[in-house]
């Protein structure tokens, strides 16, 4: 009976943990991975999230993989000039005790090439993320229309994700 009972408490648990989409692997929390939308036949899309290196040591995300997608880049993007430039780059270095939001519009994201089937908000697909430490990770990505307001805790939502 108590087995029982601490076996539905951890459910429950668990069942929180993916509402709030929080992953842990090692000393890296993983949260709030989403995608953007995508608007009509639009084959290529970005994914965001936040990881924390809670560790002592450096880590680096090396590779992302989903099954919605031909392709996964890691990429980045910065000012050049007075233009918005993204290339791909071979890792998102995660620096002992510091954490990384991702956020459309400036630096890192995951970029999604050549998807099979539309994005849509509210929809979630499971994707692979690799860490050089930490190694393979699934987690559970939520799309969203980045268009719409009040779906998003970050300022920075609305902005373009420019080309
Ligand atoms: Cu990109």
């Amino acid at each position: 009976m108590i087995k029982r009972l601490a076996f539905s408490f951890f459910t429950l648990l668990m069942m929180v943990n993916v509402k709030a989409h929080t992953v842990k692997a090692g000393s890296l929390v993983i949260e709030h991975a989403h995608a953007r939308a995508t608007v009509g036949s639009m084959p290529n899309s970005a994914a965001f999230l936040q990881v924390s290196n809670k560790g002592k040591s450096d880590d680096a995300l090396i590779s992302a993989s989903t099954t919605i997608a031909d392709r996964v880049e890691l990429h980045t993007m910065s000012m050049e000039g007075d233009v918005m430039k993204m290339r791909s780059v071979e890792s998102v270095e995660l620096k002992a005790e510091t954490s990384l939001a991702m956020k459309p519009g400036q630096g890192p994201h995951i970029m999604l090439f050549g998807l099979k089937k539309p994005l849509k908000a509210g929809e979630k697909f499971p994707m692979t993320l690799t860490f050089r430490k930490a190694g393979a990770v699934n987690v559970s990505v939520e799309v969203m229309d980045f268009t719409a307001h009040g779906n998003h805790g970050s300022g920075n939502a609305h902005e373009e994700h420019k080309h």
